[in-house]
């Protein structure tokens, strides 16, 4: 579905905004204008999946698998290469240092002398996480930010990008969240728990707004845009990607199969395909595809950089 502006006008009209929405849209617009001004690069990650209410006191809601390892790995790199990130992700799903954590309690043991302390297999692991960790807080470079319906997080993206607008083209968008095609608009939710003493449920979804077209054409046009393309079926994969370039006119998809997408994806342009594949002995080596991704990624946005002036 294309969309004009007054659909799109219309489509945030009709829906909630998230809850602390004002206080958000500041902190975003605090983090930008700090790292604008020493003129660093800024990365927005989007992670993870996201819900589709059912009801609007929701619950129940349709859900899909991302777990956000893409987002939160790939956080991690940018900011190992001098990115600010703004980590925009679904709540509960990974989240960059945190999650090497595995279950915490596990980590703890109680000290004969009732002292708190990291078992001693998982102490490398826990002083790398928080070394790094407390780092980016040191510096600032890493705002967290989280949605958890789709509804959710069109809002916060919107306004991400309103904030990110007086980067030009030092910023890139990395749209890695599992953002759901189908909802239930807000106008034709019930308010209420459905009913199962009501007998069998049909469900009816919309095709949610393609808001990538408004965000590249109006709220970011000099912005670098990386969208993801997700498909099951190999035979679709580089074409979906191709015309999802054509129709939205962005910079570079990253094509994945689900079954394969933490071994191998394609840095998809209008003129170019670049394969990427973690090798056997890299993963074994515990190296991810992010690490790869990203240094990509990033040499294609300096180069948009240098052209852009
Ligand atoms: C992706 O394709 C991501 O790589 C994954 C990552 C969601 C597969 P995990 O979070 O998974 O590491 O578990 N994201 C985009 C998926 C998507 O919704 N794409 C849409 C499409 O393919 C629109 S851009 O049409």
């Amino acid at each position: 579905m294309d969309l004009s502006s007054a659909e799109c006008e219309d489509f945030f009209r009709n829906t909630a905004v998230p809850e602390h929405f004002a206080e958000t849209s500041s902190d975003i617009s605090q983090f930008v204008t700090k790292h604008n001004e020493v003129g660093r690069k800024i990365v927005l990650v989007t992670s993870g999946g996201t819900t589709v209410p059912l009801e609007s006191r929701t619950v129940r809601y349709i859900d899909n698998f991302s777990v956000g390892t893409r987002g939160s790995v790939s956080a991690e790199e940018f900011l190992k290469r001098g990115y600010a990130v703004i980590f925009l992700h679904r709540l509960r799903s990974l989240e960059p240092f945190s999650r090497h954590l595995g279950n915490v309690i596990d980590m703890f043991t109680i000290t004969p002398d009732g002292q708190v302390s990291v078992k001693s297999e998982y102490t490398c692991v826990v002083a790398s996480c928080v070394t790094q960790y407390e780092s980016v807080k040191k510096n600032g470079t890493l705002l967290r930010v989280t949605f958890t319906s789709v509804h959710e997080y069109l809002h916060l993206l919107r306004v991400c990008s309103q904030c990110l607008q007086v980067m030009g083209s030092k910023v890139m968008l990395y749209l890695a969240a599992a953002v759901s095609d189908f909802h239930i608009p807000a106008s034709q939710m019930p308010e209420h728990k459905i009913q199962s003493s009501d007998g069998d449920l049909t469900l009816t979804l919309q095709l949610v707004p393609k808001m990538l077209k408004p965000l590249v054409k109006n709220w970011l046009p000099q912005a670098f845009i990386v969208s993801f393309k997700l498909e099951t079926d190999s035979h679709l994969l580089i074409e979906k990607s191709r015309k999802a370039l054509l129709a939205y006119k962005h910079q570079l998809v990253v094509a994945n199969l689900l079954d394969k997408r933490k071994t191998e994806v394609v840095l998809v342009t209008m003129t170019t395909e670049q394969p990427i594949v973690l090798l056997p002995d890299e993963q074994a080596a515990g190296k991810e595809i992010e690490e790869k991704i990203v240094c990509e990624l990033t040499k294609y946005h300096s180069e948009f950089c240098e052209n852009s002036v």
